[in-house]
């Protein structure tokens, strides 16, 4: 059967570009979200994300007829639940607006539909959502109960996309398809294949789940190398940066970047659902969400340790020295300051320092709720004519087009050997 009417659960910042390339093809959509600012917002043709090339799509979409947004769901031929799955308590996953959104859309569910799981999730979360969809709707099937000839298809598609290349990479990734059955894949690769130039590859549910958790997993344990080598280096005098930079010459050696810690809203937190349900295997996959969330406080110590040296040498008091914090964003050249180690550093500093705290942020207007108390937002320009202590958080272009001559300081703590 083809899919004339798409609903997309969830209009973040994967679930309205994944809408938006739908529509694009002229699928009629509806975007359903608790949130009604962003329901209205959305249905005046606009955006409440930042995501480079959405709002010209959603825009294109809305005016054409084939995107609106509802806070209510409504009957599809398919539908795709791209909701959060934050973790809780002890960095277990939180399936909480899964579940929401599976009760959400069971009331309006018809004989023929396929629903697609896109979330990040732990491993068997897809047939726990059938198992949700089936309780609610006795009178259809399920693949658990019926396999191929289920009146309801489910399928596990997890995205993979960059932030920042989000519409780019929709079209372009290849996509892991983990149907409940062979028909449940089959349904759900035709739908991706509206839009997508990359390869649609099939799994099971439980493979796929695991697959999405393992790339940032591998990335995680990759950058927690790098940052572990960094610690090591400080120790031993040895500039990681040249040393990185050496070690992959050799032609099967390819190291990440350390920096002041990883942040995200997917690296930092998608490892921890391996970890949750494998707590006696996953020990690599722990301990690098471990090296990783140390960094930031070692970033500190050593903002703290450059302070007391600036102190020594100037013979200043605390209060007089001027600390300059470039960077808040979590990756470069972005403006999403959520889950940032930059942010916590500059905040860390800012709480505890007794003198002045500048930020540099060229990608915002205004310092967050938190900050604005106890920094001041200022240019590159003026923190390197102020600043005692300048403490790189982020390489933003801005950063590393700043010319050596222009850095007097010899108090520098630099988390990405922009300025080394
Ligand atoms: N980072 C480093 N060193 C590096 C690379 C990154 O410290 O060498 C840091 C960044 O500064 C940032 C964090 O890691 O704080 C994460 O940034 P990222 O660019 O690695 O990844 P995200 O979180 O923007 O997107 C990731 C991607 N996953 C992979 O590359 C395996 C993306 O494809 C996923 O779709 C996304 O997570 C997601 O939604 O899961």
């Amino acid at each position: 059967m083809s899919f004339t009417t798409i609903s997309v659960i969830g209009l973040g910042y994967i679930g309205l570009p994944t809408a938006a390339a739908f529509a694009s093809r002229h699928k009629q959509v509806v975007g359903i979200d608790i949130n009604s600012h962003a329901v209205d917002t959305i249905n005046r043709g606009e955006i409440h994300i930042v995501e480079p090339e959405l709002s010209s799509v959603v825009k294109a979409a809305v005016d054409g007829g084939y995107l609106r947004a509802s806070t209510t769901p409504v009957t599809a031929d398919a539908y795709l639940i791209a909701v959060p799955t934050p973790f809780k308590g002890e960095h277990e996953p939180d399936m909480t607006y899964v579940e929401a959104a599976a009760k959400s859309i069971a009331p309006v569910l018809t004989r023929g539909a396929l629903v697609i799981l896109e979330s990040t999730s732990p491993v068997g979360a897809t047939e726990q959502m059938a198992d949700w969809l089936a309780a609610a709707r006795p009178d259809l099937t399920f693949p658990q109960q019926a396999g191929e000839a289920a009146d309801v298809n489910i399928a596990y598609c997890p995205e993979r996309v960059l932030p920042g290349q989000v519409m780019v990479e929709l079209i372009k990734n290849d996509r892991v398809i983990g149907g409940m059955t062979s028909v449940c894949s089959a349904r759900a690769s035709n739908l991706y294949k509206i839009f997508l130039e990359g390869e649609c590859v099939v799994t099971n549910s439980r493979t796929a789940e695991m697959c999405k958790l393992t790339e940032n997993s591998f990335r995680d344990v990759n950058i927690a190398f790098a940052n572990e080598l960094s610690l090591i280096c400080a120790e031993q005098g040895i500039n990681v940066w040249e040393l990185i930079r050496l070690a992959n010459r050799h032609p099967r050696v390819n190291i990440l970047q350390p920096g002041p810690g990883v942040g995200g809203h997917c690296i930092a937190v998608d490892p921890w659902f391996i970890v949750a349900q494998n707590p006696q295997q996953a020990r690599l996959i722990r301990t690098a969400r471990e090296v990783n969330d140390y960094k930031p406080h070692w970033v500190l110590n050593q903002v703290k340790a450059s302070i007391a040296d600036c102190l020594t040498a100037s013979g200043k008091r605390a209060s007089e020295i001027k600390i300059a914090c470039f960077g808040l964003a979590f990756k470069p050249n972005i403006d999403d300051l959520r889950e940032s180690p930059a942010m916590e550093i500059a905040g860390d500093i800012a709480q505890w320092h007794s003198g002045q705290t500048l930020v540099v942020e060229p990608n915002i207007h205004q310092l967050p709720a938190a900050l604005r108390s106890h920094a001041s937002l200022v240019t590159t320009a003026d923190a390197l004519a102020q600043a005692d202590v300048l403490v790189l958080l982020v390489d933003h272009n801005e950063f590393k087009a700043v010319e050596s001559s222009q850095i007097t300081q010899r108090y520098i703590v630099d988390t990405k050997g922009v300025w080394r």
